[in-house]
């Protein structure tokens, strides 16, 4: 089974802006934006609609930057993960039950407080490459296998 979710980051250089998810799958780390794609939405709606819901803000841009295949070696389901890059947006940013957004400087992103692969396609992200990739993890969320490449196009 392969699920789809996205995954946002609002990038202004030389600021990104991420959420420390307060709840569920991901609990205590340093996030991007998103989730699971419902039946009934583009990725693309998913992704407005995710921003919106965790952060208060309506992107207007959204340029896809990644496909990242999330395997964990205790399920059989693999997420398929379809990461944004946003530079603009209206609204006020907001906490949500889900999420406490804050900016960091690239300089300073907390590589220790996130998901193990954010520190291989991050660079590729920051410079604005398009990258595929496969992460898979074990116990307790520690990187076992990595598979990432830039590519021109999906
Ligand atoms: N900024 N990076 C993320 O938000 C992120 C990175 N890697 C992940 C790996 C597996 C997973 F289930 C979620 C993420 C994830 N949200």
């Amino acid at each position: 089974m392969k699920t789809i979710l996205t995954l946002c980051l609002i990038y202004q250089h030389p600021r990104i802006l991420l959420g420390m998810k307060k709840r569920g799958f991901g609990v205590g780390k340093w996030n991007g934006f998103g989730g699971k794609v419902l039946p009934t939405e583009t990725i693309e709606d998913s992704v407005r609609r995710e921003v919106q819901e965790e952060a208060g803000i309506r992107v207007k841009d959204l340029t896809k930057v990644g496909i990242l295949d999330f395997i964990f070696t205790d399920r059989t389901e693999v997420l398929e993960v379809h990461v944004f890059k946003s530079e603009e947006f209206l609204g006020i940013i907001t906490e949500s039950e889900e999420m406490k957004p804050q900016w960091f400087h690239i300089k300073n992103i907390p590589f220790d407080e996130m998901w193990s692969d954010d520190r291989f396609w991050m660079p590729l992200f920051l410079s604005g490459k398009k990258f595929k990739g496969v992460f898979s993890f074990g116990e307790s969320d520690t990187l076992l296998e990595q598979e990432l490449v830039e590519v021109e196009e999906w």
